[in-house]
């Protein structure tokens, strides 16, 4: 019985070595780790509201965008309070603070319509609701701008979807164009460029979420970009979105199309964290961000793959995982 149980262990250990990284997830020691819904941000209703992006401050305060009202809204976690902030001039998707406590919001545009920046300083955000009027736009010709992350010096990378682009502007405003070449493999899906994320090493962190990529590049001291370099590709990672370094140094994305949150290690080594069927609490989750512990993210609720149709569930919300310490130091530190 124990001589069946093993030789069935080491197969399993060669076939998912060798053959498919895929397997690291189910036949691992990790449990699946559960995801819960933080606040749903319309109670009334399963459908009909729709957010990308989500960030958070200095206080754990987290930030979202209702992309057809165009409302703003803060949720604290601590206390479950939701604000409506204000109305923004134009929907807009990604989101990130600088340094300074000031909010960047992008807004890609389509259809004939330039893509934007919009940015909120730091003392609108101070107390309660503000007027629209505080909402200014900080940069311009910035097409399909949709994931942003700051580097060490305050200049903001914006990613720009199926165009390819990643754009740069610096504190001042003044913004240039790289073209990374970086591809499409499904033409159902033209989205490029996505999420990004600056890892301890420097380097840009860049989601495809057309071919199931996360490729990394350099910048160099001059500000200019190096080669694209592979750092993880797995069928996992189809639908990647939004990506953060999680406290364990690990790269967590939002598999969007996949209702998944997947794990890539510092190797490189894909594995699924959570995943669920369109009943949610994942509801095509597109955007991560970390307070201590705890990743929370936001609910998209588009139909599409795992999460179609998008009728069951509980509708555009933030979710959250609460990471176990022995998910931690487990993983392959490569
Ligand atoms: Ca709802
Ligand atoms: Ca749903």
């Amino acid at each position: 019985m124990r001589k069946k149980v093993m030789a069935a262990l080491a197969a399993t250990m060669i076939a998912g070595a060798v053959a498919a990284p895929a397997m690291v997830a189910a036949e691992g020691n990790h449990r699946a780790a559960e995801a819960s819904i933080a606040v749903d941000l319309d109670p009334a209703s399963a459908s009909g509201m729709r957010i990308e992006g989500l960030t958070g401050d200095k206080q754990g305060r987290l930030y979202t965008i209702d992309m057809d009202s165009r409302r703003l809204f803060r949720f604290t976690p601590g206390t479950g309070q939701l604000e409506t902030l204000t109305i923004l001039p134009r929907p807009a998707t990604g989101m990130a603070f600088d340094g300074q406590g000031n909010l960047y919001m992008a807004s890609g545009g389509g259809n004939g319509v330039g893509g934007v920046i919009l940015r909120v300083p730091a003392d609108a955000l101070a107390n309660g609701p503000f007027e629209s009027g505080r909402v200014a736009t900080f940069a311009q010709d910035v097409d399909g701008a949709n994931g942003l992350a700051f580097d060490r010096k305050g200049n903001l990378y914006v990613s720009g979807g199926a165009t390819g682009n990643i754009y740069v502007i610096t504190p001042q405003g003044q913004r240039t164009v790289w073209a990374s070449g970086i591809a499409a493999e499904r033409p159902e899906q033209p989205i490029t460029v996505n999420g990004l994320a600056f890892g301890r090493d420097g380097r840009l962190y860049i989601a495809n979420t057309s071919s199931g990529e996360i490729n990394r590049v350099r910048i160099k001291k001059d500000g200019t970009f190096g080669d694209v370099e592979r750092f993880a590709k797995d069928p996992l990672l189809y639908g990647a979105d939004g990506i953060a370094f999680g406290p364990d140094g690990d790269l967590y994305a939002a598999a969007n199309e996949r209702n998944a949150i997947v794990i890539i290690s510092r190797s490189g080594k894909v594995k699924e964290l959570a995943a669920n069927d369109n009943q949610g609490p994942l509801e095509f989750p597109a955007s991560l961000h970390f307070v201590g512990d705890t990743l929370y993210i936001s609910n998209f609720d588009v139909a599409r793959g795992a999460n179609s149709p998008n009728e069951p569930g509980i509708g555009a919300s933030i979710a959250k995982i609460e990471l176990e310490k022995k998910h931690r130091g487990h993983h392959d530190k490569g």
